[in-house]
């Protein structure tokens, strides 16, 4: 299983900024072959990142985009307009889409869909509110945020990657200890294998929520953990970097 250790800066970085980041970061990890790498900057800096990355191994990913190819969606980034730029990776159904701007399963499925319609790779997150674990209910959440975000694609899992986040780890400082990950990427592993009929071995299940460069080690070190979606510990280029190294 070859890790993905994934960047999302969320609404951070001006493109000043984000060129700035890219020209330090490409050097340090010219001689890293055996992970791959994302960066999903802000939509304003994604084409000035695009080229920036022109001829690196560094893949290039979106935070967010709507299932229509064009039309009236006032804000809305479509898929056709992520392919001009060279993107790669686009996630989907993140806790802070689902929470703040009222993203429901149904709408991250048509946008899984129209993903894989375009040869973009879907990295889709689910996770467990507080509550939820408290009230026990962790694996049945994550199984309906899985089962749906995936409806009538089944078969093409493998095309996709999966970050599960826990929603109380995410900015909070406080990450998912490593058995807790474990047993829920377990769980995921299990289920999605299910559901593909074993087409899930190119699928990388990350974990995100508070991973930095301290906790990077011990998480990675879980069978079930193939890689990071890292976010606050992402916006510094040698905080990244090592998260990068500890996951080698
Ligand atoms: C979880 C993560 C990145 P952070 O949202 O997706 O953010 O590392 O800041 O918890």
């Amino acid at each position: 299983m070859r890790y993905l250790i994934a960047a999302n800066w969320k609404m951070n970085k001006t493109v000043a900024e984000s060129v700035e980041y890219i020209e330090k970061f490409k050097p340090m990890v010219e001689d890293i072959h055996q992970v791959d790498i994302m960066i999903a900057p802000s939509f304003t800096a994604l084409s000035s990142v695009s080229l920036e990355l022109n001829n690196t191994k560094i893949k290039l990913g979106a935070q967010n985009m709507y299932h229509v190819d064009r039309g009236a969606f006032t804000g809305e980034i479509s898929p056709i307009m992520l392919k001009e730029l060279n993107v790669e990776y686009v996630i989907l159904g993140h806790s802070e889409r689902r929470h703040i701007f009222g993203e429901k399963d149904e709408l991250i499925n048509k946008k899984v869909i129209s993903a894989l319609e375009y040869g973009i790779r879907p990295i889709v997150c689910v996770g467990e509110t507080l509550e939820e674990r408290e009230l026990g209910i962790t694996l049945n959440v994550v199984e309906r945020q899985i089962k749906m975000a995936f409806a009538g694609v089944y078969p093409d899992i493998g095309l996709c990657d999966i970050a599960y986040e826990p929603v109380w780890a995410i900015g909070t400082g406080k990450n998912a200890t490593k058995e807790q990950a474990q047993e829920v990427h377990h769980f995921i592993r299990t289920l999605i294998n299910e559901l593909s009929k074993g087409n899930d071995e190119t699928t990388r299940i990350l974990y995100g929520g508070s991973v930095n460069e301290n906790n990077a080690k011990d998480l990675i070190s879980q069978k079930n953990v193939d890689g990071f979606l890292v976010g606050t510990a992402s916006l510094d280029p040698e905080k990244f970097y090592k998260i990068i190294t500890h996951s080698l």
